[in-house]
């Protein structure tokens, strides 16, 4: 590995990063290609994995590159697929192979079983060389909600978390207050393009009444999948996320048990139930939830609360990371405490989260803490 490897690496991963949200059920992966020439090297192409998961990114790369790809080298933040599928058509290895590219530099091994080291092998075989582990860290970072769904079954879980400066997530009974600035808001909505699905727990949506769509200028069409955790199935259907369920879609996950009689009307609303069994404590099994949604397709999930649910999240190790943010400003009275007991203790714990960064946006001031094991 050289110090350009892991500069075109770095390049490859920011173009990946582009597809982040919007191409579940697949990874949103980046490709750069580079050719020597007596100036140095050349970018002669570039590629992210495109809306819905198809074309990969290697061949949008590589058809920029055009013969500029014969002898070049590409970088490409996963393992290129050798699988064919009826979808799929030409698997990204024989694109590679035919388009003349001399060596392959990528970040990891693509863990989905019907790669898993076969695709570097596959190019290997061909007279391409490779190699592979290049920022392997980061990729396994951006790329942590496609490695967990093909490996556990479930997706990756962001959980978010704001506060005012006392501690508090909204007031007395649930009454919904303004925590955060409006910046911190705008950062909020761009990571929600970034993710396939919002989650949020039923308290949280019959207490503001949300959207919980993008409303950024320009980015409203990456409004992500709004996932409602609903035990009892309390959803009503003049809420705003069941009026809007034909625009953007509205998943319920409720218990096994729960009444069949509001059923009809979200249905008839657009919106999706499902149904999982109850955990020891009579809670929604979050574990089932998950596994529900990682079968559906969803890589990445914003956990957006609340207090029970991201508490819940956290104390069964489900939250792959956390940002919590404080505002400037005190609620100044009794109210609803957002970091419950439960994952306070996660996040104090050394051994199951780490504080990966702090930073602020606007007035507020952020934390993210990434699990460790
Ligand atoms: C690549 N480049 O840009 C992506 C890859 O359903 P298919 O046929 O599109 O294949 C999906 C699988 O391909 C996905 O589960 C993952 O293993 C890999 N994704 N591979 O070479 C890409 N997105
Ligand atoms: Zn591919």
């Amino acid at each position: 590995m050289t110090s350009a490897d892991e500069r075109f690496m770095r390049h490859a991963l920011a173009l990946g990063r582009r597809g982040a949200g919007s191409t579940w059920p697949n990874p949103s992966v980046g490709a750069v290609v580079v050719r020597e020439t007596p100036e140095g090297p050349l970018v002669v192409g570039t590629g992210w994995t495109q809306p819905g998961g198809r074309p990969h990114a290697e061949p949008v790369a590589l058809e920029e590159a055009g013969l500029a790809a014969v002898g070049a080298t590409l970088y490409v933040t996963l393992e290129p697929c050798s699988h064919r599928t009826i979808r799929g058509g030409t698997p990204c290895v024989e694109h590679t192979i035919l388009s003349g590219i001399a060596r392959v530099v990528s970040a990891m091994d693509d863990p989905n079983p019907q790669i898993a080291g076969l695709g570097h092998a596959l190019l290997r075989s061909s007279g391409v060389r490779v190699s592979t582990g290049v920022l392997g860290a980061d990729a396994a970072r951006d790329l942590r909600g496609h490695v967990l769904r093909v490996t556990q079954g479930r997706p990756a879980v962001t959980l978010k978390l704001a506060r005012t400066a006392d501690g508090y997530a909204g007031g007395a009974g649930g009454r919904r207050i303004a925590v955060s600035c409006p910046e911190a808001s705008r950062w909020v909505h761009l990571e929600r393009a970034r993710h396939d699905a919002i989650m949020l727990g039923i308290g949280s949506v019959l207490a503001d009444d949300p959207m919980l769509n993008v409303r950024l200028p320009g980015l409203n069409h990456l409004s992500p999948v709004r996932v409602v955790l609903d035990g009892r199935l309390q959803l009503d259907a003049g809420l705003a996320l069941v009026r809007t369920a034909g625009e953007i879609p509205v998943w319920v996950i409720a218990a096994e048990d729960a009444p069949k009689d509001g059923e009809t009307a979200l249905v008839a609303a657009g919106v999706e139930v499902m149904r999982v069994p109850r955990d020891r404590a009579g809670r929604i099994d979050l574990t089932e939830a998950l596994r529900l949604l990682a079968l559906r397709g969803i890589t990445r999930v914003y956990a957006e609360g609340g207090p029970s649910v991201a508490e819940a999240l956290a104390e069964q190790g489900l939250a792959d990371e956390i940002v919590l943010s404080v505002a400037p400003h005190m609620l100044g009275e009794e109210g609803i405490p957002a970091v419950r007991p439960g994952l306070a203790a996660a996040i104090a714990d050394a051994a199951r989260y780490r504080l990966a960064e702090a930073f602020a946006v606007g007035q507020d001031r952020f934390e993210r803490y990434e699990r460790i094991a």
